[in-house]
């Protein structure tokens, strides 16, 4: 239909979920599964010295695998990811454990409590070797994790820019750090599937993942099979938050079903999922910036470590992207970045919201306030002098970005307006003048990131029914993010089909032919582009078969939007509907016909931007902080359906929130997880947030036909900064300079006392 595009049309596979009728791996019905479950070590740094499953295999019905029983070998990261083979992760570990949750072993059983049971009676000695959980440490290799490489460092991307003249020029510079805590991704359904050889030697599993096609290449080639061979069905998925794809326990599961000749199962526990899927964030950031005392920026420096967890994977790549994001939304003549990733004796990291950039902003926006505090100038001042001006786009910055297009000034001005920002200075003012208990803080981030980050292509293709709907066939692949609405919105707008009669189907790598999955907030912009490029190419098509049935040329030939309906432009009569051309062609037998595909290659990434302000109160006798407004104006480009994106923002945002004030996974100095669990790991719930106060911005990239950029991970950009920046401001008459994340309780009570004794 005529522009349905940027309606707020309610989210069509909501009535699905809300009444339970979501499809998830663990639905599935399978009378004659084995259950499988993970032995999993408990020991952080230990070398196995035993292992006895006698025990356990004496149970009737059960089997146990060890790494001796599989030829499974290891786990090789993404070939773009250059670390020491002799580091990759085993599928299970037999001579040392590296990480609490460490797989040791695995036990089948013909019921999931019998797995369980089993799993229990399996006999591991351990003898414990010291363990490493801090970065710092790490990368000083006085303890050497993988003694054969020699050194804890797995990545060591070379300086860019390096320069040791960088500040010369410098009237002030200011140097810090900062960590980004270390987050679980936490979707509401954990890991999972089901996998199954049949009579055909082809292997079908079902997996709760992101990244269906890229899946079943890997799968293939771990277990020798051709791709053909492998048929990945991911069903509806309960939230991945960047947590989900491919992992070691899914190979396993591919392996056991050939070894096995069964169906087997497996689906995580909460728990499990905490210490065994990976986690994010966890880095450590140094930085100096320099500048002029009229607040102009000239130099900045980052040295980026990231904690890659026990085996490097994902997670030590993402150091890249917030080197590469380092400059933000401000015009730094000169960047010099390193970047390096350490291996610890914690759960390996990966992507989880936001991935790589939003410690890019942490880091800068910390710096800004550091900057404008040591030049006695108000943050947002300082903010607006140094942002790249509207005019300059495309741009290239220092750090290497090439930013498509952005208003960075237009950002601020709506938010600073929105949140009534003197006011909220007189009102602070007033609070510090009287000494209240009760101290309000403002906390601004202006912000940029990357979506579709390195640039890749997506599938979509549009079929006709015999009925006159339409099927959307997509590579990308919606977690929660509600493509089936927006996807069917832009196909609707090209063909004139309503969207409700519109399918989006997805995550079947037998029935979607090709596809790189959903992360890095890119799906829209590719996967949604691809859809409307095949629905203009069926168009054309359908012109062409219409003009035939009609005897009209097909120059003349137009489609209503309106009604879906082919006709001669200026003569509505005669005429033929989506669905009597495709009963036409079906009569003979050429209803395919009305099928179109198209790839969508984008020549780069794009770069949402936007700028958040929190406001809190923190009560200075106890540390306890109150997140009171929290005002987010976010600029994907064109908005596909606003009630969608908005929904995106307050979910980033709250995850973006969560980091600020609560969320930290933490382990012991032995390397024991201290709060893997919803209880201690204090994920917030609705009632601990504010109403999330969402401006909408629109600046359309050229990058993409549709305009749009990415949403979904925007919030958790922005919103972080803003929040601890807002506690930090809260805290100024202190003298209060900087504390870690997350910044609540204990850490802002500890900040008071120490900057009331140093006072
Ligand atoms: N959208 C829009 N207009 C735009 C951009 C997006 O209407 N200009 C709509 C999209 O069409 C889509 C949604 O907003 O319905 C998000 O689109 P997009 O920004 O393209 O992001 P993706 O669909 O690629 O989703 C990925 C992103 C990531 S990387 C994480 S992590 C994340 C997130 O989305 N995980 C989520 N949001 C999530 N939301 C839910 N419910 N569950 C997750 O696991």
């Amino acid at each position: 239909m005529a522009n349905v595009v940027g309606q707020r049309v309610r989210r069509r596979e909501d009535p699905r979920f809300l009444t339970g009728r979501g499809q998830y791996v663990d639905d599935l019905k399978r009378q004659d599964a084995l259950h499988v479950q993970f032995v999993r070590s408990y020991q952080a740094h230990a070398r196995i010295t035993g292992l006895d499953a006698e025990a356990a295999r004496a149970l009737p019905g059960t089997l146990v695998f060890t790494a001796a029983d599989t030829d499974l070998g290891v786990s090789a990261p993404p070939p773009f990811i250059p670390v020491d083979p002799k580091m990759f992760r085993p599928f299970i570990a037999s001579e040392r454990a590296r990480f609490v949750g460490d797989i040791v072993a695995v036990v089948l059983s013909e019921t999931r409590e019998g797995a369980y049971d089993a799993a229990e009676l399996v006999m591991v000695d351990y003898e414990p070797l010291p363990a490493l959980t801090d970065l710092r440490q790490a990368a000083d290799d006085k303890v050497v994790l993988f003694e054969d490489v020699g050194t804890n460092t797995c990545i060591q991307v070379p300086p860019v820019n390096p320069d040791s003249n960088l500040f010369d020029n410098c009237e002030v510079v200011v140097s810090g750090s900062i960590e980004s805590p270390r987050l679980a991704a936490c979707p509401v359904e954990p890991r999972a599937s089901v996998a199954e050889f049949g009579e055909d030697g082809r292997l079908t599993i079902w997996l709760s993942t992101q990244t269906p096609h890229q899946d079943k290449l890997v799968l293939g080639l771990v277990l020798g099979l051709e791709p053909d061979q492998v048929r990945v069905i991911a069903p509806d998925v309960g939230g991945g938050f960047g947590g989900k794809g491919l992992d070691v326990e899914d190979v396993i599961m591919g392996w056991l079903a050939r070894a096995t000749s069964r169906t087997v199962r497996w689906t995580e526990t909460r728990s499990e999922n905490l210490v065994a899927m990976h986690h994010g964030r966890a880095q450590l950031l140094d930085f100096e910036l320099g500048g002029s005392r009229d607040g102009k920026l000239h130099a900045l420096r980052v040295k980026i470590i990231q904690d890659a967890g026990a085996y490097p994977g994902l997670g030590s790549f993402l150091g890249n992207l917030t080197a590469l994001m380092s400059s933000g939304v401000y015009a730094i003549p000169k960047i010099e970045t390193s970047v390096s990733a350490v291996v610890t004796n914690t759960t390996p990291t990966g992507a989880v919201r936001g991935a790589g950039r939003p410690e890019a902003t942490q880091m800068l926006e910390r710096a800004m306030d550091l900057f404008a505090a040591e030049i006695s100038l108000d943050p947002i001042e300082l903010r607006r002098r140094n942002l790249i001006p509207r005019d300059a786009f495309p741009v290239t910055t220092a750090s290497g970005a090439s930013y498509d297009i952005g208003n960075y000034e237009g950002a601020l001005d709506l938010l600073l307006e929105t949140a009534d920002y003197e006011q909220l200075r007189r009102e602070q003012a007033e609070r510090r003048e009287r000494g209240d208990m009760l101290q309000l803080g403002i906390g601004v981030s202006t912000y940029v990131e990357i979506t579709n980050g390195i640039n890749e292509t997506e599938f979509g293709a549009v079929d006709i029914t015999a009925g006159g709907e339409a099927v959307v066939r997509t590579g990308s692949l919606s977690q929660g993010q509600g493509h089936e609405t927006t996807f069917a919105q832009i196909v609707s707008e090209r063909i004139g089909i309503p969207v409700e009669k519109i399918t989006v189907v997805k995550g079947d790598t037998d029935i979607v032919a090709r596809g790189t999955g959903t992360y890095g907030s890119k799906s829209t912009q590719i996967g949604g582009a691809a859809a409307g490029k095949a629905s203009e190419v069926l168009v054309e098509r359908a012109k062409e078969l219409a003009a035939n049935e009609l005897e009209a040329s097909v120059d003349d030939m137009v489609l209503d939007l309106d009604e879906g309906r082919f006709h001669v432009a200026g003569a509505p009569e005669p005429g033929l509907s989506w669905f009597e051309l495709a009963f036409r062609l079906d009569q003979d037998d050429r209803l395919a016909e009305l099928s179109a595909e198209a790839d969508f290659e984008p020549a780069q990434p794009t770069f949402p931007f936007g700028a958040h302000l929190a406001v809190v109160e923190v009560d200075t006798e106890t540390g306890s902080v109150h997140l009171r407004r929290m005002i987010a104006v976010d600029d994907a480009g064109t908005i596909i359906n606003p009630l969608i994106a908005e929904g995106q923002v307050h979910g980033g945002v709250a995850a973006g929130i969560a980091q600020a004030l609560f969320e930290e996974l933490r382990y012991d100095e032995d390397g024991n997880p201290q709060n893997a669990n919803l209880v201690t790991y204090s994920m917030p719930a609705a009632t601990e947030l504010p109403f999330i106060e969402v401006v909408e911005m629109q600046t359309p990239t050229p990058v993409n036909p549709l305009g749009a950029k990415g949403i979904g991970e925007s919030g958790t950009i922005g919103a972080t900064p803003a929040v601890q920046s807002a506690v930090v401001d809260a805290l100024k008459p202190f003298g209060v300079r900087h504390i870690e994340m997350p910044v609540n309780g204990q850490r802002v009570w500890q900040a008071i006392q120490e900057a009331s004794a140093a006072a």
